[in-house]
């Protein structure tokens, strides 16, 4: 179990770069959960959405974010794998982040959904029509979006917007910090689905799953 203790000392260690205590308190906890993103999605995001908040109010500069970011990217990288082996082939499904540079979340997001069996394709950091053009090629059939900046988070959009023209149904779900901050801003984009957290993704597969296959 986390405590709020463990957050503000890891939030703590990132601010100070201190990569040892920071994966020290990993190390301790992880024993405690079934899926490695679970204990990150209770260490990392709290943190770092703290530090963007203070960032904000110009308490921290830039590359204090920017620091702590590269020592979250490092253990997301070492303890989140990206688990080749699946169960489900469908839905056909697919991830993108939207232009945008800020990747941890679709990270967590991919190995959650990977970890619960489902085969997904990661299309990495990718603009409209590449996610477009690609979701027809892959007749995907479940697409999630993940964006950080409200810019690109407007922009997804035009991805429902080329889709249609090809007249392509797909089950749009998307997810980030402006869904976070906006609880109506998926319907103003034509999203199907937005989720707070990389397990409501997988509950959102559930959900469309019955429906799809
Ligand atoms: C770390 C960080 C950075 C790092 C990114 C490092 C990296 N490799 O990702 C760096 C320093 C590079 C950075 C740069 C910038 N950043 Co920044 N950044 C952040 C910060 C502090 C944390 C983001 C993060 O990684 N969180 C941890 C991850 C795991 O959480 P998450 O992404 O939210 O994902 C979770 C959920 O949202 C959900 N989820 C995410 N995606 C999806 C998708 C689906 C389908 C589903 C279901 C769920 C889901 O599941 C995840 C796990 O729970 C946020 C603050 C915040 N509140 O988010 C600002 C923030 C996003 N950044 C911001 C800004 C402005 C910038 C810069 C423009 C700053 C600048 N002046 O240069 C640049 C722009 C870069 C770009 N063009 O993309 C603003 C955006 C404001 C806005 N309205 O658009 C924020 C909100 C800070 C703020 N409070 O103002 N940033």
């Amino acid at each position: 179990m986390i405590l709020a203790s463990d957050v503000a000392l890891f939030r703590k260690s990132l601010l100070a770069r201190d990569r040892a205590t920071a994966w020290d308190i990993v190390q301790s906890s992880l024993a405690d959960f079934a899926h490695p993103h679970q204990l990150l999605e209770q260490l990392i995001v709290p943190s770092l959405e703290a530090l963007g908040n203070a960032w904000d109010a110009g308490e921290v500069a830039l590359a204090q974010v920017y620091l702590s970011g590269r020592i979250c990217e490092e253990l997301v990288d070492e303890l989140l794998p990206t688990e080749k082996s699946y169960i489900m082939t469908r839905p056909r499904m697919a991830i993108a982040t939207l232009e945008d540079f800020h990747l941890l979340g679709k990270q967590m997001v991919f190995s959650a959904i990977r970890a619960s069996g489902y085969q997904l394709i990661d299309y990495k950091r990718a603009r409209v029509k590449e996610i477009t053009e690609r979701a027809i090629e892959d007749r995907i059939e479940i697409l999630f979006i993940s964006t950080l900046m409200l810019p690109s988070a407007l922009r997804i959009r035009e991805v429902r917007e080329q889709l249609d023209i090809e007249g392509y149904p797909v089950k749009l779900v998307v997810g980030g910090a402006p869904f976070r901050f906006d609880d109506q801003l998926w319907q103003e984009v034509k999203a199907d689905a937005a989720g707070r957290t990389a397990d409501e993704a997988v509950q959102i597969i559930k959900c469309f799953e019955a429906a799809l296959l």
